[in-house]
């Protein structure tokens, strides 16, 4: 019998982050393979010596399941899919591994660039001039996809889940309007009821995180 497992977020964020704090990999994650779990929190304004010693970078999310702590939403969604039908056996595992590997390493860096100078610094120059590479990575990705339904086999995966969280923000923002191959993709992963409840519970902690704050002041 598989132990109840906690997913560790952040006590609040702004607003401009609610849908995105990486959580909601884990969650999406737990839902599909019928997985449940707790959630703590960590404050996001002060970082405790106790969170960096779980994640050396002060970020989240982290796993715990038992004695074991985990970060890194790639590794946590690896770790999570084993033995579960969203991380197959035999060649297609490699290549959902490397789709997975490819989401974060070849297209988030320019989809952060660009969400870190339009939401966080608001800098509309710098966003502008990171639209472009992120626009040719995108358009590479639905390049790779081609006319398959999914990145790795006939079945959705953790690449197919982690890429379309990847590629949540710069949609939401029109950037999938000239990539109709890749927007109906993105549509085929959220419509799934799974990313549906997982979305829900993460805008109630928001929601409730916000009254919270609210409440104390
Ligand atoms: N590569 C990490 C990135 C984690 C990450 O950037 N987390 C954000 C929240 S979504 C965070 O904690 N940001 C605050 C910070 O970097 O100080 C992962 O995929 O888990």
């Amino acid at each position: 019998m598989s132990t109840k497992i906690t997913i560790t977020t952040y006590d609040w964020v702004p607003e401009f982050a609610h849908g995105y704090v990486r959580d909601i990999r884990v969650r999406w994650l737990c839902e599909e393979i019928g997985r449940d779990y707790d959630i703590e929190t960590v404050p996001v304004r002060e970082k405790s010596a106790e969170h960096y010693s779980r994640q050396p970078f002060g970020q989240v999310p982290i796993l715990t399941d038992g004695d074991l702590s985990l970060f890194e939403s790639g590794a946590i969604l690896l770790y999570l899919a084993e033995g579960s039908p969203l991380l197959p056996e035999g060649q297609n595992r490699a290549i959902a591994t490397q789709w997975l590997i490819a989401s974060l390493n070849s297209v988030e860096p320019y989809a952060m660039k660009w969400a870190e100078a339009k939401f966080f610094t608001k800098d509309e120059a710098l966003a502008a001039r990171c639209e472009k590479p992120l626009r040719e990575r995108l358009k590479q990705v639905q390049n790779g996809l081609g006319d398959r339904e999914w990145l790795a086999g006939d079945s959705f995966s953790v690449a197919d889940l982690m890429m379309s969280d990847v590629l949540r923000a710069p949609a939401n923002n029109g950037l999938l309007d000239d990539l109709p191959g890749l927007a109906s993709y993105l549509e085929r992963s959220t419509s799934r009821p799974a990313f549906g409840r997982a979305m829900a519970d993460h805008m109630a902690h928001w929601r409730a995180a916000d009254e919270r704050l609210a409440a104390s002041e």
